[in-house]
């Protein structure tokens, strides 16, 4: 009955909202972080979104004020010292401001993601080709297609190479994306601090199966990957005898 009273106008902008907050969560979603990596991205994210808007809202109000401005007849002097201001304030002032403040955030955001000394930290290879994801653990002799597993709360470096073309490994829930290039190790930080199961995609195109080259990263309590690595030693182990 609610709904009936509303114009179209107001039922397009409730139908817009309820989409945009659809794509605030789900498996691909950056602004549903599941680590500190993550987190750093979200917040760089809604920052751009934020200033992004203000100059929207800024450049509109803009055009609407000369639209609706009394016509008046300007001299040259005036037309050319209101065009240098707007050239030195819309085109210097204003990129110089937006990409100093994208550089203030993003600068720590992608530090974070880079990766650094720590006794704790682990290191697993990930090797990409058309169109799958080869994982190993060069410290535990496992390997894995597709899928990856990590102990939560640990830094962990994922070194990552290609066969072929240039792929690019990522995982929106957990960190930032990073190239793998042939002839290349690109190393990216990983940190997941809530258990569970996060979606990967190759984030380049790389070919006509690239949309299906997916991988599933799982996210361990410490103890349980301890098991799990013991487990799959134990399974290499035997399946090498
Ligand atoms: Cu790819």
């Amino acid at each position: 009955m609610a709904l009936c009273m509303l114009n179209r106008l107001d039922k397009l902008f409730i139908l817009t909202i309820a989409l945009s907050l659809a794509g605030c969560n789900g498996g691909y979603s950056i602004l549903d972080p599941a680590g500190p990596n993550a987190n750093a991205v979200r917040w760089l994210w809604w920052g751009m979104f934020s200033v992004g808007s203000l100059v929207l809202i800024g450049v509109c109000a803009l055009w609407w004020y000369a639209m609706r401005k009394p016509h008046k007849d300007y001299s040259p002097y005036d037309v050319k010292r209101i065009t240098n201001r707007l050239v030195l304030m819309g085109g210097i002032g204003l990129p110089v401001v937006c990409i100093s403040v994208l550089l203030v955030f993003g600068i720590p955001a992608g530090h974070n993601m880079l990766p650094w000394p720590s006794e704790r930290t682990i290191t697993i290879n990930v090797h990409a080709k058309q169109w799958l994801w080869e994982v190993s653990y060069p410290d535990h002799h496992i390997q894995l297609t597709d899928e990856i597993y990590l102990p939560a709360s640990t830094p962990v470096n994922i070194e990552i190479t290609s066969e072929d073309v240039i792929h690019s490994f990522w995982v929106p829930r957990l960190g930032g994306k990073m190239d793998a290039i042939p002839g290349r190790t690109n190393v990216l930080r990983l940190f997941g601090d809530k258990p569970g199961s996060y979606a990967g995609q190759c984030a380049e195109y790389c070919g006509l199966a690239h949309t299906k080259m997916k991988f599933v990263v799982h996210v361990l309590p410490e103890n349980e990957f301890a098991t799990w690595l013991s487990q799959q030693q134990r399974s290499t182990g035997e399946a090498n005898q």
